[in-house]
């Protein structure tokens, strides 16, 4: 393969044979093991600590607690949403499962079996679980570690314009509102996630490996944790197995495993166990929404409200780049021209894990998307017109591209109605509704739901975006070596997205050579450039990008150095994939291989080209990218049972230009999957103590291949007009956009019972609750 188009993934070589290298593979000599003790209580204060008799096992090397850290600064920690996080409790315990002692053993057992010597006296305290309940008067204050806080409130947030959205609402013909949970679930990647640290006493150097998305950001903030110099911290990250998100943060137990390694003296492995991934990391989602769709009577949308309520958790450590803390929930206008929107968001602390966006979010998209999309839905229940018109008459132009929504934002491009009606067309709308109509008079229940999404990707320009500061650009590097292999240096790091591939074909497609002579090198803060990582599906908006003009640099490079080779002015020679060539006399001109010979050997190169054949770029983008789809869930639902069946789903995505067509189909097949997921089955639910339900995968459901349907998938191409490769990110665009498709789709089944809304999980219980009019949780 020499440029775009399906090809196997370059990766799968190795992970087919097994032959991977993950953390948990990395086996150093002399290496310890480590293991956390969590707290039992969503929330106590913590009297006492023992830990005489853990250290007295024969082979446990270190204990640590709270107070172990105080004395080195370390007991708590700063998040990526101005906030600090607890590494190990010194007063408090916040939420359950929260870390309170670490372990370092000379075996993973070992490590294990002295949590239960250690002796914690806590006094449990109420804990706040419902968010909806945090503000009260009356309720504990969780943060008390924060100085002056008497209450649980985390910030307040708003876009949008209130009063020109008030006046449109009243002079509107209809309204609808609905109160709607997008419940909290988790990413629950199938690799947990863990660390191997290694600090060298002698040289100082600090090297980790680590399950990570972001390798050069989590560099920076353990410098910035530990105080340890930037430059002798390594963090390499190798293979991962899935992270939607998840493995963005740094986790306490990292800075632990961190202090382990110094205070032995050698290689400490920390990783953790399923239950711990489910209960203690980064959760996605928890947002109590109320949304209020306005409209003229002929079903022109005018304006939106939006009110939100945020359950962050204990701590407010959200992993999200933007400069506001509901991310780019804003974008809650979907694809629709409305004249006027206002969104409020408030966050506040409950006695849950912290964390808030992941799971292929696009930070608070997946939320802002649901709710326009359920909105849309029941304002056409509203007023009696069938979805997909509803849609047809309110979806943007392709005209009105470049488009400021009301709260700021510029969509790039698209032709949204195209994209509604190839999907409309795939699935046989008009005959799905008269089968629909039929089956009805048997009281049958087949459901048909839309969803319409814009995704807002590629975190991006640094007027909005940015990491503790930080801003979002991204360095690619690139060098042909004297045979005329190319190696390309990345900062983002794929956790199965296939960046060896798509990154191989970037060059490929530039330079006309074949992918099998591209190495990409990313995970390794040693070997690569600066840049912050995958997630918000950034990697090809931006990495992609700073990899095609790395490129496009490496081939103008290769143009001044034919010229000296062939004795000819740069500006007569002409580009063909791979070779440049004298303009006219085709059969006179050089190779990519040979100028990369050339510019190793004693050709007299030009003035300013200082030999070898390398290019690099750092990029800055102008804008996010903007891919959108339309997508249509066909389900049947038993209204006895309350099951719910996935018949069909049809997927049309338009993420522009697709550098490897299989692999974008791939990533929306994960997403879809996703949607079915925590429409139908996902949750991380509590009892009133705090207590986790979903801290197995018992209790905490995922689809798998039996709960989805064969997908049907379609396509448009709208390049992103200002990405070099017209290219736009696909990563979590079918997770932002189905989970809405699958619950139109159950309500639609459900309407000739007069159900109207039912939260997700769509669970038997829930449907089936939902159609005698009960509360499922009675
Ligand atoms: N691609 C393409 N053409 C396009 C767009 C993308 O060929 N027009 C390719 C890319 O080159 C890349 C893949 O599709 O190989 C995804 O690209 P992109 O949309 O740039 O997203 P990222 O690579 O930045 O991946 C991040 C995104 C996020 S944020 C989550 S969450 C998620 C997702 O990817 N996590 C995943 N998909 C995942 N897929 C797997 N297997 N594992 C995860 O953890
Ligand atoms: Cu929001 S989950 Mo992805 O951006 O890593």
């Amino acid at each position: 393969m020499t440029g775009f188009g399906r090809m196997p993934r370059k990766e799968d070589a190795r992970f087919v044979r097994g032959r991977g290298t993950f953390v948990d593979d990395v086996r150093l000599p002399g290496m310890l093991h480590s293991a956390v003790l969590r707290s039992p209580y969503a929330h106590a204060r913590i009297t006492s600590i023992d830990t005489t008799a853990a250290e007295a096992h024969p082979k446990v090397r270190a204990v640590l607690t709270g107070a172990d850290l105080e004395e080195r600064g370390l007991a708590w920690m700063p998040t990526l949403s101005h906030d600090r996080q607890a590494v190990l409790a010194t007063d408090k315990v916040r939420y359950q499962g929260q870390e309170v002692a670490f372990v370092v053993a000379e075996d993973r057992y070992s490590a294990r079996d002295a949590l239960a010597l250690i002796d914690v006296d806590y006094e449990p305290l109420d804990p706040v679980v419902d968010a909806r309940t945090a503000l009260d008067a009356d309720v504990p204050v969780i943060r008390d570690d924060l100085e002056g806080k008497r209450d649980n409130h985390i910030f307040d947030w708003e876009a949008g314009d209130a009063s020109a959205t008030d006046l449109l609402f009243e002079s509107a013909d209809v309204v609808v509102a609905q109160d709607m949970l997008y419940p909290r679930v988790h990413p629950a990647p199938l690799e947990t996630c863990g660390v191997v640290a290694d600090h060298d006493a002698v040289t100082g150097k600090l090297t980790v490996w680590a399950t990570s998305q972001a390798p050069h950001a989590h560099r920076t903030l353990l410098a910035l944790v530990t105080g340890i110099a930037e430059h002798r911290i390594r963090v390499i990250s190798p293979d991962v197995g899935g992270g939607f998100g998840n493995k963005v943060p740094i986790y306490p137990a990292y800075v632990c495993a961190v202090v382990g390694s110094m205070v032995t003296g050698a290689p400490v492995k920390w990783v953790e166990d399923r239950s711990e991934n489910l209960m203690t990391t980064a959760f996605a989602r928890d947002y109590h929404m109320r949304g209020e769709l306005a409209s003229t009577s002929d079903g022109t949308m005018l304006a939106l409200r939006v009110r939100v309520l945020a359950d962050h958790g204990a701590f407010n450590c959200t992993a999200q780049p933007s400069k506001y803390p509901a991310g780019f929930f804003h974008v809650v206008t979907g694809s629709y021209d409305l004249r006027a929107a206002y969104c409020a968001v408030t966050g506040v602390f409950t006695n849950k894990a912290p964390g808030g966006v992941a799971y292929a979010c696009s930070f608070r998209i997946a939320e802002a998307s649901f709710l326009i999309e359920r909105l849309v839905d029941l304002l056409a229940g509203e007023l009696g017109v069938d979805p997909a018109e509803l849609r047809f008459r309110n979806l943007l132009t392709s005209e009105q591209f470049p488009y400021v929504c009301a709260t700021g934002w510029e969509y790039d491009s698209g032709d949204y109605p195209k994209a509604l009606q190839l999907a409309l067309d795939t699935v046989g709308y008009t005959e799905l509704r008269a089968e629909q109509e039929r089956r009805r008079a048997d009281d049958e229940y087949l459901g048909i739901g839309i969803s319409f999404f814009t995704e807002a990707v590629g975190a991006g320009p640094r007027k909005h975006m940015d990491i503790v500061g930080f801003g979002m650009a991204d360095g690619a590097e690139l060098r042909l070596h004297p045979t005329g292999k190319a190696v390309l240096r990345i900062s983002v790091q794929t956790q199965g997205q296939g960046h060896e591939t798509t990154f191989a074909q970037i060059v490929a497609h530039e330079l006309g050579i074949h992918t099998d002579d591209v190495e990409v090198v990313h995970g390794d803060t040693d070997n690569t450039p600066f840049g912050l990582g995958t997630y918000g599906s950034r990697s090809t908006p931006v990495s992609g990008a700073a990899t095609s003009v790395a490129a496009q640099r490496v081939r103008e490079k290769a143009r001044l150095i034919a010229s000296a080779l062939l004795e000819v002015d740069p500006d007569d020679l002409e580009w063909t994939p791979g070779r440049w060539s004298v303009r006219g006399a085709p059969d006179s001109g050089a190779s990519l291989k040979e100028i990369a010979r050339a510019a190793h050997g004693d050709v007299d190169l030009p003035d300013g080209v200082d030999g070898h054949l390398d290019g690099s770029c750092v990029y800055n983008p102008p804008n996010l990218t903007f891919p959108y789809g339309a997508y249509i869930c066909v389900v049947e639902v038993d209204p006895g049972t309350g099951q719910v069946k996935v018949r069909r789903f049809v997927a049309v995505d338009d993420c522009g230009v697709r550098i490897n067509p299989s692999i974008v189909e791939g990533q929306i097949h994960g997403g879809l999957a996703d949607g079915i997921g925590m429409a139908l089955m996902e949750l991380m639910a509590f009892d009133t103590d705090g207590n986790c339900l979903g801290g197995s995968f018992m209790d905490y459901l995922v689809p798998t291949a039996v709960d989805v349907p064969p997908w049907e998938l379609a396509e448009l191409v709208t390049p992103s007009p200002h990405h070099p490769l017209g290219a736009k990110g696909i990563g979590e665009c079918a997770t932002v956009g189905s989970p809405a498709a699958v619950v139109n789709a159950v309500m639609d089944a459900l309407a000739p019972l007069g159900v109207r809304h039912a939260d997700m999980p769509l669970t038997p219980a829930a449907v089936w609750c939902a159609i005698q009019g009960r509360p499922l949780r009675a």
